[in-house]
């Protein structure tokens, strides 16, 4: 503990210390004065109150009170998917789901509306505060998606989460509701291709934490990246469901690659493959109300197994998409509560509900309990304002361009950093000629960066795609275009476009197998070693799982948790904004130990560029020393 507080001290952090400063401060030795976590949180806040928080405007905090969470009582046990699929399997789950009347739902709330509307900046304690309530309000959930996708990577590269905690989390308040995550297939929830064994202990590693239902989808639909995962799904009881990627358009006879023939062929696979599901997975929001009516009714004719409707409202149908889709008998749609519903999120439950009155597909929803619950989701939005889309309504360009919800925000912070905001219009359009440039593929994370990478690039160096034919080997390609082109992501339908893919491999050999069977399987000994070096600890199977995806990300993700220790318990608003002058805080650390924490003063910076930030903490002044970069 006294190296501890030695090495946190603001002075000898600040590199200012006197040689004498250990016999000089005797303060050091006064180890119960204060834990070192209040240390490191305070240093935390005190460097987000001076400096701001990466990717965020600074301005001056705003006071942002808790939102109220509502109070339901508790359930009596009854039968939900849930309880079936824990009593009984996921085949006796699936045929209680194929008999329903109802059209069941899936709340998107914690995982794909605030990836797809802020950035997937949503913290842990705002959905674990509400978690046992969403429970108890919407007992009939089909499945609530929590975890997966960008969520993963994002919590621990920009939130200082572990991803793990969340789901255990998550899973201790929800014990009667499926939990749901978004799995990238071969990719996992990164950005590349894992070798076999590394998929297998992520899926093993997901279910032992609390995932019921994954869904998996390919970037370019290709089966054989699906098969490992969808078998390993079921092999640990736990329910695959198989999503397609969906591009193009099926009533547009102009436009034949992706045609209703593709879809069901795809779907029959996907079944033939072991999945208990099909998902149609619209990331877009471009599938249009009579195309699901098609789509469905005849995957309906075609298939054993139920039918998951996945949709972005970003081109503003969504609602009339559903009903159609409904109509045509899906058995389950996504949807978010409203506060973070719309554009590029999932259309609204509380809306979809009310279109459906009177029909007898209504969901069996306790529509007073579902806006209650949305009035904390609207308290908690305005935390994350600043990450926000700036979209305030439909899109319809989007039927066009195809660009995925939860591309929008990110390809256009990634425009903004490269100073090309202004050229917003010309990047979306060179999005989609690009997909046409690339053999017209689906769009979606990790393909989706590669369109929007070279469309980015074009527009950057004012290229056409004749200048890029035309490329006389001078051009330096994007590396996820390269790699693409070496088939690093898989095939796609209809192959690559030959002349393009020469041009950009110059001389290297394509693959034209799974890259996932040529990969060497991961040495899970020896990456616990490094993991655990880096960690100070012995690490987990989990956290050498995130060591094999994302090592940098984990080693800076470790470092920035020693400098400022649980900052997950801090609030949303002092997490991201820091704290502002006479502001009182009670930081709940755990175990029924609280602190109170007032900043007090905030001195001009000297010459050296130094604050000193006085608070109160139980009583007791404290000075924090922080550099104000600004
Ligand atoms: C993801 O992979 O994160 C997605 O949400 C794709 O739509
Ligand atoms: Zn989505």
């Amino acid at each position: 503990p006294f190296l501890k507080k030695l090495i946190h001290h603001p002075i000898f952090r600040s590199e200012l210390a006197p040689t004498n400063f250990v016999d000089e401060t005797p303060e050091l030795f006064d180890l119960k004065a204060e834990t070192p976590v209040v240390t490191q949180l305070l240093s935390y806040i005190a460097n987000t109150t001076i400096n701001g928080y990466p990717g965020l405007e600074k301005q001056n905090p705003v006071v942002l009170t808790r939102p109220v969470r509502p109070h339901f009582e508790a359930q009596v046990p009854h039968e939900n998917a849930k309880q079936i699929l824990d009593s009984k399997g996921p085949d006796a789950m699936i045929n209680w789901l194929l008999k329903q009347k109802q059209v069941l739902l899936t709340d998107t709330t914690m995982r794909d509306a605030h990836q797809s509307l802020f950035a997937t900046r949503m913290r842990t304690k705002d959905m674990v505060e509400i978690a046992d309530q969403v429970q108890k309000g919407l007992p009939n959930l089909f499945s609530a998606e929590v975890w997966g996708g960008a969520t993963f990577d994002v919590a621990y590269r920009f939130l200082g989460e572990d991803p793990w905690v969340r789901l255990q989390q998550l899973r201790a308040k929800m014990p009667n509701t499926m939990l749901q995550m978004l799995l990238r297939g071969s990719n996992a929830v990164g950005y590349q291709n894992y070798p076999d064994n590394a998929i297998d202990e992520f899926i093993r590693l997901a279910a032992k934490n609390g995932i019921d239902v994954f869904r998996i989808f390919d970037s370019l639909n290709w089966v054989p990246q699906l098969e490992e995962s969808i078998q390993r799904v079921r092999d640990n009881g736990k329910v695959a469901e198989a999503a397609m990627a969906y591009t193009g358009d099926i009533l547009d006879t102009n436009r034949t690659k992706y045609n209703l023939k593709y879809y069901v062929d795809l779907a029959q696979e996907l079944q033939a493959a072991g999945a208990h599901i099909i998902g149609i997975k619209d990331m877009s929001g471009i599938l249009k109300p009579q195309a699901a009516y098609a789509l469905i009714s005849e995957l309906k004719n075609h298939l054993d197994v139920p039918i998951h409707l996945h949709t972005h409202d970003t081109t503003g149908n969504g609602i009339f998409l559903y009903s159609e889709a409904i109509r045509a008998g899906v058995d389950v749609v996504d949807v978010a509560t409203s506060a973070l519903a719309g554009t590029t999120s999932q259309p609204s439950m509380q809306s979809l509900y009310y279109a459906l009155s009177n029909n007898q597909r209504q969901p069996d929803l306790d529509i007073q309990k579902a806006e209650k619950l949305d009035e904390y989701w609207a308290g908690i939005r305005p935390y994350y304002e600043g990450f926000g889309t700036q979209l305030n309504g439909p899109q319809t360009e989007i039927y066009r361009i195809e660009m995925p919800g939860g591309q929008y925000t990110n390809l256009r912070q990634q425009a903004n950093a490269v100073h090309l905001g202004k050229r917003w219009d010309e990047i979306k359009e060179m999005y989609a000629t690009v997909n046409q440039m690339f053999g017209d593929i689906p769009k979606v994370t990790p393909s989706s960066k590669v369109v929007g990478d070279m469309a980015l690039f074009m527009v950057q160096n004012d290229l056409t795609p004749e200048m890029v034919m035309n490329d006389k080997g001078q051009l330096s390609f994007p590396e996820s275009v390269v790699n693409f082109f070496r088939g690093d992501l898989g095939q796609p339908a209809g192959g690559f476009p030959k002349q393009l893919q020469k041009m950009i491999l110059k001389e290297q050999a394509p693959l034209t197998v799974r890259p996932g069977a040529l990969a060497d399987p991961v040495d899970f000994d020896q990456v616990r070693k490094q993991a655990t070096k880096v960690l100070g600890h012995q690490a987990s199977d989990e956290e050498v799982m995130s060591f094999i995806m994302y090592p940098d990300v984990m080693t800076e993700y470790v470092q920035r948790q020693n400098e400022y220790g649980p900052v997950p318990l801090l609030d949303t608003p002092i997490f991201f904004q820091g704290m502002h002058i006479g502001q009182r805080i009670d930081l709940q650390l755990g175990r029924g130990k609280s602190v109170i924490i007032v900043l007090r003063e905030i001195s001009e910076a000297d010459e050296a560029g130094q604050r000193s930030l006085f608070f109160d903490i139980n009583g007791q002044s404290e000075e924090v020393i922080v550099y104000d970069v600004n």
